[in-house]
């Protein structure tokens, strides 16, 4: 398990898993204790850094309140049961369902971490797949699910997703993204603030265009304030800039772009007047970040979070690859670049490169995308009544009630369903509900691969964890639970389970047939790998369409027709629309911070001590007109709900706009979790709106909610 062993102590290496950004961790042990956890300065990819969550892993670990055995409910009571009996409690009461109410009567809602758990990711599906329901859900549509659909609409596969070449731009225009907090999204980064020192070092510039002034604007050469839900209009505004300048430019890509002129015909007529009317972004400012675009020799856009989880999500995405694309910057070093990871899961066998649209959901008819339903559906599909509703629910790793719109009326759904399974750690808001809950070892426990992450890094790279501490006793892992699963479910379908390899020959057959595989001069193998347990760096991100797209044509499309639909819609609603009246309600968004993890870790108390940061920020100017002083508590009211929070009366947020953190609001009653419940904060998703979504995808928009904030 360990490379060194000095005097009772191990020091061993690995990467954490915890967020995008993979760093490189070394972490010291003493028999069952573990004494220290330190950046890996000899990790090449992250370089020694770590955030502080990094020690949250010891508290993971440790946690009392983590679930070590399963537990069923009997009488409304927790019970530790075996695990021949859990996994049986849980087939049965599916099977039962899946009998009398039929297949689609299961939902599954699978979360974020099952994307950071290798082990789920190549095995979740044996068991999962044998609930043939097209109830799922996941965390992509909280999340990037524009972005996904971006990748598979104009380059041919859901994961192929230019990535900035952030060591290499002169110019680096960024929209709702804070990677300083967040440590990078869909922009595998670990040490960000260091690879922006460099590109200003090298002359270059970074713009951060955000509602509120992040830690990322803070280090950047300009932030810009942006009313929310607006970049969709800030964007087609930049592209005309260009388009009118004669400043476009697709050099060699020109040969294999189809579309581009129905695009912009689409959005025509968005002069930086008209975008600056509603994003609040002067029009001399849009025209000179145009042209300094433009004129830059390497220039990339990128947004997240607040580009996708809003009104215009796809369009945002959507103009963000076209902004790319005509200034000869998407595929060319120091603009936007696809990886080539060393396991090619875009080409391995059984994978999916998208789909939309193929059905549609029960109740609101919304399109099926890249094979689920948004998560925004999911209560609806719960709560009403008819042939098809969902009447059991299995979540894997994830916590809905809190992370996705109108927590309340999730929590109200899953209280009313007749089974509930929760695959996860904890005893949480969301898993509280379940009939069973099956826990799995912890994360140090096991060991780990980044299939997902390694797809969307800044470099290609790749390394293999060990396992860091031995297993706790009578846990099993996430893999191999579902394993256990699939045998007790296929038994009761009467069906054989499918054969099934542990995760490790998975890995090692990944690398040996990819691109840095047997075939090549680097020769990876999990070996390789495991002799060079700092990881291996494979080189920059290179231009690689057209080969690399996966399209049949190879081809890049840039008018997706459901897209410019949806364009000409939004262009003509631009075009008509009224300048803003001075709004009585404010527009709500999100915020992440260093310390806290999405919906979990706020067990751990050295992350969640301190100043409570589940605040509402606030204009020093609304705060003013609604009678609000620092520390006061502001009632916060939406369609959908109504909750009281202390307030932060700060010039770091846009006048009209209030930020929340998700993930808080742990005081719901029966939730296990000590130190969570103490600091429990409120949860944000008690006001976002699940009517609310992204036009083209139903994403949920979890940022530019309607609010209205009052003393109280
Ligand atoms: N308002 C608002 N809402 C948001 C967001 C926002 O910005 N604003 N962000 C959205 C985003 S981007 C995301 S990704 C979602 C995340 O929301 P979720 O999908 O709910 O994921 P988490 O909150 O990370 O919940 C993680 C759960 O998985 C469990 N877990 C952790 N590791 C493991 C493991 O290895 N195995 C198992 N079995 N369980 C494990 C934890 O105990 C925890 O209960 O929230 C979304 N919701
Ligand atoms: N510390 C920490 N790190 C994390 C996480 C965490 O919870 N905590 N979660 C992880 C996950 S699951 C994800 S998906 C990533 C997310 O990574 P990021 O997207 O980098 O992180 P966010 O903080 O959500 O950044 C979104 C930004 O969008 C802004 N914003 C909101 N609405 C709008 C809008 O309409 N327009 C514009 N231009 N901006 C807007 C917000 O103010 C915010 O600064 O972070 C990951 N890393
Ligand atoms: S930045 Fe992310 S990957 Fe790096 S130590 Fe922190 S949580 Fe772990
Ligand atoms: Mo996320």
């Amino acid at each position: 398990m360990s490379e060194l062993q000095t005097q009772g102590t191990a020091v061993h290496r690995r990467a954490c898993h915890l967020c995008e950004a993979i760093c490189g961790l070394v972490i010291e042990t003493r028999g069952a204790e573990i004494v220290s956890i330190r950046g890996d300065e000899q990790d090449p990819f992250s370089r020694g850094h770590i955030c502080p969550k990094a020690l949250g892993l010891k508290d993971i670990h440790e946690d009392p309140d983590r679930l070590r055995k399963p537990v069923k409910k009997v009488d409304g009571q927790w019970v530790e049961t075996s695990w021949e009996d859990a996994i049986e409690t849980a087939c049965e009461g599916l099977f039962q369902v899946q009998k009398t109410h039929g297949s689609q009567a299961i939902g599954v809602y699978q979360g974020n971490p099952n994307v950071h758990n290798w082990g789920l990711m190549t095995h979740a599906a044996n068991f999962l797949g044998l609930i043939k329901t097209k109830n799922r859900f996941s965390a992509t549509s909280v999340d990037q699910l524009p972005l996904q659909l971006m990748g598979y609409w104009m380059y041919g596969h859901q994961l192929l997703i230019p990535i900035p070449d952030i060591d290499h731009t002169d110019y680096f225009l960024m929209l709702g993204a804070n990677p300083i907090a967040s440590n990078g999204s869909l922009m595998t980064v670990p040490d960000v603030a260091k690879r922006i020192k460099a590109l200003q070092a090298r002359g270059g510039k970074l713009i951060v265009i955000d509602p509120r002034r992040t830690e990322t604007a803070d280090v950047a050469d300009h932030h810009h304030f942006i009313q929310p839900g607006t970049d969709a209009a800030f964007l087609f505004a930049l592209i005309n800039t260009i388009v009118e300048a004669k400043a476009t430019r697709l050099g060699r890509l020109e040969e294999f772009t189809q579309g581009l002129q129905e695009a912009l015909d689409s959005i025509a007529g968005i002069t930086a007047e008209v975008a600056s009317k509603v994003c609040g972004i002067s029009a001399d400012q849009i025209r000179a970040i145009a042209l300094d675009f433009a004129r830059a020799e390497k220039a990339v856009c990128y947004g997240r979070m607040g580009t996708c989880t809003q009104r215009h999500g796809t369009l945002c995405q959507w103009a963000m690859q076209l902004l790319n694309l005509i200034t000869g910057n998407l595929d060319s070093v120091g603009g936007a670049l696809v990886t080539q990871p060393a396991v090619d899961l875009l080409n391995a066998p059984g994978n999916k490169p998208g789909s939309y649209g193929r059905w549609a959901s029960r109740v609101g008819q919304k399109s099926e995308v890249l094979g689920e339903f948004p998560s925004s559906l999911m209560a609806e599909e719960i709560l009403t009544e008819g042939e098809g509703k969902i009447q059991a629910m299995v979540t894997v790793a994830g916590n809905p009630v809190l992370s996705t719109p109108n927590g309340q009326k999730l929590d109200q759904a899953l209280e009313s369903l007749k089974f509930m399974v929760s695959i996860d750690l904890y005893i949480n808001e969301t898993s509280r509900h379940a009939d069973v809950i099956l826990p799995t070892s912890g994360p140090l426990e096991h060991d780990h691969y980044d299939l997902i992450f390694n797809i969307f890094g800044v470099r290609n790279q790749a390394k293999y964890s060990a396992a860091t501490m031995p297993r706790q006793e009578g846990l099993l892992h996430d893999w191999e639970l579902f394993n256990k699963l699939a045998a007790c479910y296929s038994a009761k379908l009467g069906t054989a389970p499918k054969p099934s390899f542990p995760p490790q020959m998975v890995l090692d057959m990944g690398l040996q047939m990819g691109p840095y595989g047997a075939q090549s001069t680097v020769g990876l193998s999990l070996e390789k790998l495991k002799a060079h347990p700092e990881g291996i760096d494979l080189g920059p991100l290179k231009p690689s369409f057209p080969a690399r797209l996966m399209n049949e044509s190879k081809i890049i499309q840039a008018a997706p027709e459901v897209v410019v639909t949806a364009a000409k819609a939004y262009v003509a609603e631009l075009l008509q629309a009224v300048p803003p009246m001075p709004s009585p309600t404010l527009s709500l968004i999100g915020r992440r911070h260093v310390r806290s993890n999405n919906s979990w870790m706020h067990n751990s108390l050295r992350l969640v001590k301190g100043k409570n940061r589940c605040t509402l920020w606030i204009h020093p100017a609304d705060a003013q007109a609604l009678g609000l002083k620092e520390g006061d508590s502001a009632q916060v009211q939406s369609r959908v709900g109504r909750l009281t929070v202390p307030v932060e009366v700060t010039d770091g947020i846009m006048p009209g706009v209030v930020s929340l953190p998700h993930g808080w609001g742990h005081a719901r009653a029966g939730v296990k979790q000590r130190v969570a419940v103490e600091h429990a904060g409120v949860s944000a998703n008690d006001l976002t709106d699940d009517l609310y979504v992204d036009v083209v995808s139903g994403n949920a928009a979890v940022n530019g909610v309607s609010v209205t904030v009052s003393k109280g």
